[in-house]
């Protein structure tokens, strides 16, 4: 690693960011279900029907990982709670050992000098909510409100920082139109309405926390670049489309209050009535800090045999690809830092809430040699370092991810974790990624 701490600002943050249902394990301690366990029980929506029951077993070994992340001298550490163990039926009664859990979790990390960054939700539904439509319902917005208010009042005046939603593209377009997450619905309208709501809902809890006294508020959104396949009309106009879905819908609406016209082509139709005052009384309102997840790019191509709308295909190029198949492509995080900045946000800070990639790490002689995982780091780093040179107010890099964890739909294959999990015995080892951002960040 060429970098030192020192060639970034005094005051950047590094960091390491896990998520709830990937690691800590569910289904125990009074929490009810979530969409996710019994998304895992359908056929052929998990590799190997896996799920996250035990996952890192993180919510009995917290203290043993936030040794490791104090060890690795990272400044901060970022988490989410998990809804259906706060709240077993999504609303209503609560689950008092699992607000507990999350009060101890919020001590130890202090403990250990640690700046807690809050996601308060990151992808694991209550199931009793999905039966009542989930995101597609019109009340969610009120429920998540609430949910964030508990949340809050127990640990809301210790956190650094509270983001709402972690990319609401994977809550709504990923797992209502193209069916790859819970809840696997290939349905426009479904993804339409999912696409408002979970943006009025990321309103709702704003209002909600600011009125609680909460200046620290932000989003997670996650950007992919859309490159044209080719330099036909077609094509360009694909990715045109491709990038309003993907990475202008979000931004657009909070920062704008409008929503763009290319994905509006497709999606009026579908939209909840009134979605316009949405905009206006929810969506539109200031953030404190914006998180920028970025892994890859894809190339985009019109699909003129496909009758259903969007009309396009994605695939990958010809660069090196991570264990999950995607490109390696750090240009795409400094254009969207970049762009991001000139176009939506102008100079409000900016973190890389989750960057990283999946390997197929082995252990030999008790000890990970990620040396692609190195590099893929120093690249970021670099991109991130020349958006601090052209004036993008970034504030920070958290890696993607403290642990080997539950990844989603592919269930426990891919390793992004710069610890390796060992998913029989649990025990961590720290990979020599690891030892990299350790010796950087050793003050
Ligand atoms: O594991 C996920 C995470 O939950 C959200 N962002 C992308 C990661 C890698 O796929």
């Amino acid at each position: 690693m060429a970098f030192t701490r020192k060639d970034f600002p005094e005051d950047f943050i590094f960091g390491a960011a896990t998520a709830a249902y990937q690691i800590e394990g569910s289904q125990f301690g009074g929490a009810g279900r979530s969409h996710w366990d019994t998304f895992a029980k359908g056929p052929h929506n998990v590799i190997r029907a896996e799920d996250g029951a035990t996952a890192c077993d993180h919510y009995n070994r917290f203290e043993e990982d936030l040794d490791i992340m104090k060890a690795g001298n990272f400044d901060a550490y970022r988490f989410s709670t998990s809804w259906s163990r706060v709240l077993p039926e999504g609303k209503g009664q609560i689950n008092q050992t699992g607000l507990d859990f999350y009060d101890r979790l919020t001590d130890s990390i202090l403990e250990r000098g640690l700046k807690p960054f809050l996601t308060l939700y990151h992808w694991d539904l209550p199931a009793a909510l999905a039966d009542l439509g989930g995101w597609k319902n019109p009340d969610i917005h009120n429920w998540f409100g609430d949910f964030a208010e508990i949340i809050d009042q127990k640990i809301g005046d210790r956190m650094a920082s509270i983001a709402t939603i972690n990319e609401p593209w994977c809550v709504s377009y990923l797992s209502h139109m193209l069916g790859h997450h819970a809840p696997g619905l290939r349905d426009i309208r479904a993804a339409a309405r999912s696409m408002h709501h979970a943006l009025k809902a990321h309103g709702e809890a704003i209002t909600r926390l600011r009125s609680r006294g909460r200046d620290n508020l932000g989003i997670v959104l996650n950007f992919e670049y859309a490159h044209p396949k080719s330099n036909s009309k077609d094509d360009i106009k694909a990715a045109a489309i491709q990038d309003a879905l993907y990475n202008r819908w979000f931004i657009e609406a909070m920062s704008k209050g409008c929503y763009p016209q290319e994905a509006l082509a497709g999606l009026e139709p579908h939209l909840p009535e009134h979605w316009q005052d949405d905009l206006k009384t929810h969506i539109h309102q200031p953030l404190d800090w914006l998180g920028v997840n970025y892994y890859t790019r894809s190339l985009v191509a019109h699909a003129s045999n496909d009758p259903c709308w969007p009309h396009l295909s994605t695939s990958n190029g010809p660069l090196p690809q991570t264990q999950m198949g995607w490109e390696i492509y750090p240009e795409g995080l400094e254009y969207f830092l970049s762009t991001l900045k000139e176009n939506y946000i102008g100079e409000l800070p900016i973190y890389v809430t989750e960057n990283g990639m999946a390997w197929d790490d082995t252990l030999k002689n008790g000890h990970c040699d990620d040396a692609l995982r190195k590099e893929f780091i120093h690249k970021h780093l670099e991109a991130q370092k020349e958006s601090l040179r052209k004036g993008v107010n970034l504030k920070g890099f958290f890696y993607w991810s403290l642990l080997d964890n539950f990844e989603w739909a592919f269930g426990y294959e891919k390793r992004f974790g710069m610890v390796h999990v060992d998913f029989e015995t649990q025990k961590r080892t720290p990979k020599d990624s690891f030892y990299m951002l350790q010796n950087m960040l050793e003050r």
